[in-house]
């Protein structure tokens, strides 16, 4: 006996109600339930949660309106080996995508999909990416037999009827399909994390711009709406539109005169991005405030005045939990003070929660992200390294006015950065589009664990879309060239490195809200205000160029974080080979030719670079 489906009346998509009733049957479903996004539904949700043992609900006093998750160990992250963009040709995935055939994939999955729902309820979520009704954002409607994604999803996007009318009967939707992948036999009990633990698949099929997930219920890998729709499939529809799906914060600047000035950055996974997303300005630097837009994707669509607009298609944050804190991000701490769903970090005695780089002492005593005893000394951690929190971006004090404008906001500088500790300089501006492209292309991060390589090895990730976009990434390439040629005059590109050590392993830059002083530099040189000189690499400032207010920052150490070394370089350049090879066969040949520029820059310039003192050079 399987459910039967009882569509609510204001569901008018033939498409939709046709999808729905098709999933159902392959499914087969207990019960079925067409989610409202009510506040009452959510509470509900979250009851059931507790009562199944999947959610701990903190105390009421210390994190209200909060519950902590555990998760299975060994679903824990986003799988990137499971993950899989079916196009019909397999040269359109590209060489840093896994591909199968749509069909074979299909006929792979449809076999898991059969009565995968078996004892367990069938939620539909309609969802908005982007403000409902914005014409920069997409509708996408995930079916899923887990509970914790949908409360997940209320609070990462618009969510509910207001989506289902705003969609009316049009067809133009994303079908998103997840389950987790343990069906339930009649009488067997249900667990606090089912999943998969062996057989997970994360697929996308970018002509269809259909998405379905298997066997795993974290983070990325089921929250449909955020990698696997805001960026896979939408890097493919904006490849075809005209428009750009990006891995990029958005931030916005207000300057000690009011005038604001929004700036979208990249930066790889565990490189800070939600921090600088949230940056607060050291206080010395007066009258400058950041306010936040979103901290990991932005849609960017060029509009009518010549400019490029962005909207942030979440609602929510999926932040890292270990290493924030009142220091490295108190914005960050406040936006999950209260409402917030917490994952795998640790359960203190009195009800809240802890990670590892909390502020203050650690607790005498928790329950770790695995359910056991945790002292301090124990050897192990407290928190899973990848332990989240899920908090609603309106929670946010430095949120700005305009994160849910339709319009979205106009960008004028874009922002690169990886974790390099030699190499790339503080920071320079490329010397056009097709320069910041290719500085773009090639940026790459030292492993910090050894997932991908040998720690300390660069992994090469573009625009740090190396796991996220949906097809070829020298077809991005391409795209992103021709997006240049949209703009009467394009927003500037920069490219920043926080991570630079000495000899000695130390860091030569402060971070953190020191990062400021860089931002400054970049809103400025883009309204056109700031000093640059030419350097082998593009425009740089010069130590007087950055405002040193409040911070002890000697023009030696200056020469140090910002030293362009010609050998180093040369190697570098050599090294972007491997990558250029590895995509030749779409590779835009510009870029080749920016490498010949770049190469001779680095020829006319002194063998050890570093930006003139004032006055010494015309700039
Ligand atoms: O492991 C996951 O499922 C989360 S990954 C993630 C979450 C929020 C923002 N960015 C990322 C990422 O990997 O880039
Ligand atoms: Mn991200």
């Amino acid at each position: 006996m399987h459910a039967t489906i009882s569509i609510p009346t204001y569901v008018k998509s033939a498409r939709l109600k046709a999808w729905v009733m098709d999933m159902a049957e392959l499914l087969k479903p207990d019960n079925i339930h067409w989610c409202d996004g009510s506040q009452a539904e959510y509470d509900r949700f979250c009851e059931e949660l507790v009562k199944s043992g999947t959610f701990t609900k903190l105390d009421s006093e210390k994190r209200p309106g909060c519950f902590l998750a555990r998760s299975d160990p060994s679903d824990v992250a986003r799988v990137e080996d499971r993950t899989y963009i079916c196009s019909v040709k397999k040269e359109d995935a590209g060489p840093t995508n896994n591909w199968m055939d749509p069909k074979e994939m299909k006929a792979t999955l449809g076999k898991l999909f059969d009565g995968a729902m078996k004892g367990r309820t069938l939620y539909v979520i309609p969802f908005s990416m982007g403000p409902i009704g914005s014409p920069i954002s997409y509708i996408g409607y995930e079916i899923t037999d887990s509970l914790y994604v949908v409360t997940n999803m209320k609070l990462m996007t618009r969510m509910g009827r207001a989506v289902d009318e705003a969609l009316g009967d049009s067809d133009t939707f994303v079908p998103c399909l997840h389950s987790v992948g343990m069906p339930l036999e009649p009488g067997q009990k249900d667990i606090p994390w089912p999943c998969n633990p062996t057989v997970k698949y994360i697929v996308h099929f970018p002509e269809e711009r259909l998405i379905w997930s298997y066997g795993s219920g974290y983070g990325g890998n089921a929250l449909l709406g955020k990698k696997c729709l805001a960026l896979r499939i939408a890097s493919v529809i904006g490849r075809d539109e005209g428009w750009m799906a990006e891995h990029m914060l958005i931030l916005g600047v207000t300057d000690p005169k009011g005038r604001k000035t929004y700036v979208a950055a990249a930066f790889p996974s565990a490189c800070g991005k939600t921090n600088f997303a949230m940056l607060i300005p050291p206080k010395e630097i007066e009258g400058w405030k950041v306010t936040t837009i979103g901290d990991d994707i932005a849609w960017l669509k060029p509009a009518a005045d010549g400019k490029l607009y962005a909207i942030n298609p979440e609602a929510g944050y999926f932040g890292v939990a270990p290493g924030t804190n009142y220091k490295t991000n108190p914005n960050a701490m406040i936006s999950c003070s209260k409402n917030t769903i917490f994952t795998n970090v640790a359960l203190t005695d009195d009800g809240d929660v802890w990670w590892e780089g909390m502020d203050g002492e650690p607790p005498a005593h928790a329950i770790d992200w695995q359910g056991n005893d945790w002292t301090p000394g124990c050897g192990r951690k407290a928190a899973h390294p990848n332990s989240r929190f899920t908090a609603p971006a309106g929670q946010n004090p430095a949120i700005d006015p305009d994160w849910e404008n339709p319009k979205g906001v106009p960008i004028s500088a874009l922002v690169f950065g990886g974790r390099r500790s030699t190499v790339p300089p503080l920071v320079y501006q490329p010397l056009s589009w097709a320069f910041g492209v290719y500085a773009a292309a090639t940026m790459g991060s030292e492993m910090t664990a050894a997932a991908f390589g040998n720690i300390g090895q660069v992994r090469r990730d573009p625009m740090a879309m190396i796991p996220f976009c949906g097809y070829h990434m020298g077809a991005y390439f391409n795209h992103w060239l021709d997006m240049g040629r949209k703009f009467p005059i394009p927003p500037r590109i920069f490219c920043v490195n926080w991570f630079r050590k000495d000899k000695d392993g130390n860091f030569l830059w402060p971070g953190y809200g020191e990062n400021m002083r860089v931002l400054k530099w970049i809103v400025e040189r883009s309204n056109g205000s700031a000093r640059a000189v030419e350097g082998p690499l593009g425009y740089s400032p010069t130590y007087e160029d950055l405002d040193w207010r409040g911070l002890d920052f000697t023009r030696e150490q200056f020469d140090a974080v910002m030293s362009v070394d010609r050998e180093e370089w040369m190697k570098e350049l050599v090294s972007h080979e491997e990558l250029f090879i590895k995509l030749f066969d779409k590779l835009p040949k510009e870029l080749l030719s920016v490498r010949d520029l770049l190469i001779s820059g680095l020829y006319r310039s002194p063998s050890k670079w570093q930006p003139p003192e004032y006055g010494t050079v015309n700039s």
